[in-house]
């Protein structure tokens, strides 16, 4: 089989920053604030779930469907894959996918490009490379990486946004009314605000549901320190980003000194990003994103070091479409540390209104897995022409 064109699709819709007006920002502790006026100017200017989809051709009738994570921008990685991995893909067996893989990361590799954008490339060819060889070889991605320990994956409710605590805690109850059985909170609003929001979330849902903090980097050691001390007590089951991801043995500092489960990754990429985060155990629970990290095979990879140190996984999916979302379902569903898929609850129509057919079947706490060949995702490209950036 050969590989005989690449396109690429950049796409804007649903909403997203629409939903949230952020509070008057408060006095941070941590040096790079995750949100403040000018990066939420910037993000409101890219308002909405952007994405570049990846379709890869081949000469045997059969095409590939990827996503490169996009957090701004997309056109980024759409050039970077026209102008730089396209002449390496053309004429390629979809089947040589571990070796197109380093041909692709060692073209920029010696020009430090081994993060960021250049990765998301790689990480979308690579997931549309794994959906061919599931079509040809008529089996789901999952099968090919080396079968299926569950045909559900445990889900939770992913995020509530920053507001007043009033507004928290009834979008709380509304998760748990519709089934959801852990819930992430967005903090990195300063100590006493996410103190405030957990312990009113926490007294209206009660113990039996999870409940996640994610502070999106926004604090520095002694403040997340702090933080997380007074976490204990609400029986939290996972305290994310708490500092920036440079700071590795910050984060030992934490993962040891805390007892709330520390969890980062979704700024990381590769398996020599995640390399030290793993044997340095700079954290409980890891959280690459297929999108970003290096794709399907980057991912499986990363997921057999963490198993190594008994290290959990909990796929990073954030604001996306349907290609990461089914990738990452797919790869949930293959390894033994799996432990819970970030489910965005509110739809959009990258991940929903362009699909033949869903691919997030959210029931009670769980998605099913797929057992169509490949991803098992099939686009209505009229509908997402509709959302294609011009
Ligand atoms: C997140 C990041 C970016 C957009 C939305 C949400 C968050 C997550 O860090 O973990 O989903
Ligand atoms: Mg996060």
């Amino acid at each position: 089989m050969k590989i005989t064109n690449v396109e690429t699709f950049t796409a804007v819709g649903g909403r997203f920053w629409e939903r949230s007006p952020l509070e008057e920002g408060k006095p941070y502790v941590g040096i790079y604030i995750p949100y403040p006026e000018h990066t939420v100017k910037v993000m409101w200017k890219h308002r909405g779930v952007k994405t570049t989809f990846v379709k890869i051709s081949t000469d045997e009738g059969i095409h590939g469907i990827g996503e490169c994570k996009v957090v701004l921008a997309p056109q980024v990685t759409s050039l970077i894959i026209q102008e730089l991995l396209k002449p390496i893909l053309i004429g390629k067996d979809p089947f040589d996918v571990d070796a197109i893989w380093e041909y692709m990361y060692g073209l920029m590799k010696y020009r430090g490009q081994v993060k960021g954008f250049m990765l998301e490339a790689i990480s979308g060819v690579d997931i549309a490379l794994w959906d061919i060889i599931g079509k040809a070889t008529n089996k789901p991605v999952h099968k090919l990486l080396g079968g299926c320990f569950r045909d559900r994956i445990d889900a939770y409710a992913s995020s509530i946004l920053w507001g007043k605590t009033e507004d928290v805690v009834e979008t709380a109850l509304k998760l748990v009314e519709d089934g959801h059985k852990a819930i992430k909170l967005k903090g990195g609003r300063g100590v006493q605000k996410d103190v405030e929001n957990i312990k009113a979330i926490r007294q209206a849902i009660g113990n039996d549901v999870e409940l996640m903090l994610d502070a999106n980097c926004a604090y520095n050691f002694p403040t997340a320190l702090k933080l997380g001390r007074k976490l204990e007590r609400y029986d939290i089951y996972w305290f994310e980003e708490p500092i920036s991801p440079e700071q590795i043995d910050d984060y030992v500092r934490l993962t040891k000194a805390l007892d709330v489960p520390i969890a980062t990754g979704e700024n990381e990429f590769t398996r020599w990003g995640f390399r030290d985060i793993i044997t340095k155990r700079a954290a409980d629970i890891i959280m690459p994103d297929i999108g970003r990290a290096g794709g399907i095979s980057e991912c499986k990879k990363i997921a057999s070091m963490a198993n190594a140190f008994d290290i959990l996984y909990s796929p990073h999916t954030g604001v996306v479409g349907a290609g990461i979302k089914a990738a990452s379902i797919h790869l949930s569903a293959a390894i033994p540390n799996f432990l819970t898929y970030e489910y965005f609850w509110e739809s959009n129509p990258l991940t929903d209104e362009i699909l033949v057919e869903p691919i997030e079947k959210f029931e009670r706490g769980y998605i099913k897995v797929p057992d169509k060949p490949g991803l098992g995702i099939e686009i209505k490209e009229d509908i997402l022409s509709k959302y294609l950036i011009k």
